[in-house]
């Protein structure tokens, strides 16, 4: 049987692909759990102390660290999928241990500006996944055999409550996009300091 072509005209332009690119062709990476590269990779982006801030609660003890040497908090290691609908990009984040006025090591954390979920799984180290949608917050644990879901509408950070590097990898869909400002204005719901071995967890929502 032959396949049932539709004609131009009759096409629904809501449906229709995008402008043309180039298209994106299977491929297969690599994903070290020990180094958190991705290869192949299109980009490495690297974050800094200075580039978190108004993040930490403790703004002194931040730029303490600013001005002393400004030291690498996470880097994300990042497949070559185009961010654009329909594409599905993953990379792998790493954060390394440490803390600012004892509040963890930290990403900056978004909301996605496209009503659209993510999937987060732990490949090394010990992390927690925080999750807040304006009322509630949540914390997820993230370690390596662990997958963890944020839902659409749900602002995400992850934190290293570990004493070694945390890794983890995430699958997101390309239009997605990244609101930073949302979450600079709302926070997440909590903060996660560092307590001995262990950590703690403080909520920030006001009743
Ligand atoms: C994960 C994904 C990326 C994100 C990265 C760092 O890898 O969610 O999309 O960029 O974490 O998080 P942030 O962008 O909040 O700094
Ligand atoms: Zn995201």
């Amino acid at each position: 049987m032959s396949a049932h072509r539709v004609p131009e005209t009759e096409r629904n332009p809501a449906v229709s692909t995008p402008p043309p690119r180039t298209p994106t062709l299977p491929f297969a990476a690599a994903l070290d759990a020990a180094t958190g590269s991705v290869s192949p990779a299109a980009l490495l982006v690297e974050r800094r102390v200075s580039d978190l801030a108004g993040l930490y609660a403790d703004d002194a003890a931040w730029q303490a660290a600013v001005a002393a040497g400004d030291p690498l908090v996470y880097r994300v290691c990042i497949a070559p999928v185009p961010e654009v609908a329909g594409e599905v990009p993953f990379s792998i984040t790493t954060i390394e241990a440490g803390a600012i006025g004892g509040e963890c090591f930290m990403t900056k954390g978004h909301t996605h500006t496209a009503h659209e979920g993510e999937v987060y799984i732990g490949l090394a180290g010990r992390g927690l996944l925080l999750l807040f949608d304006g009322a509630q917050a949540r914390q997820l644990e993230l370690v390596p055999g662990v997958a963890t879901y944020i839902p659409p509408g749900w602002a995400h950070r992850t934190a290293n409550v570990g004493d070694d590097p945390f890794r983890f990898l995430s699958v997101y869909p390309g239009d997605a996009g990244h609101d930073y400002e949302w979450v600079l204005r709302h926070g997440m719901g909590a903060r996660v300091y560092r307590d001995g071995s262990g950590q703690q967890v403080v909520s920030t929502i006001q009743s």
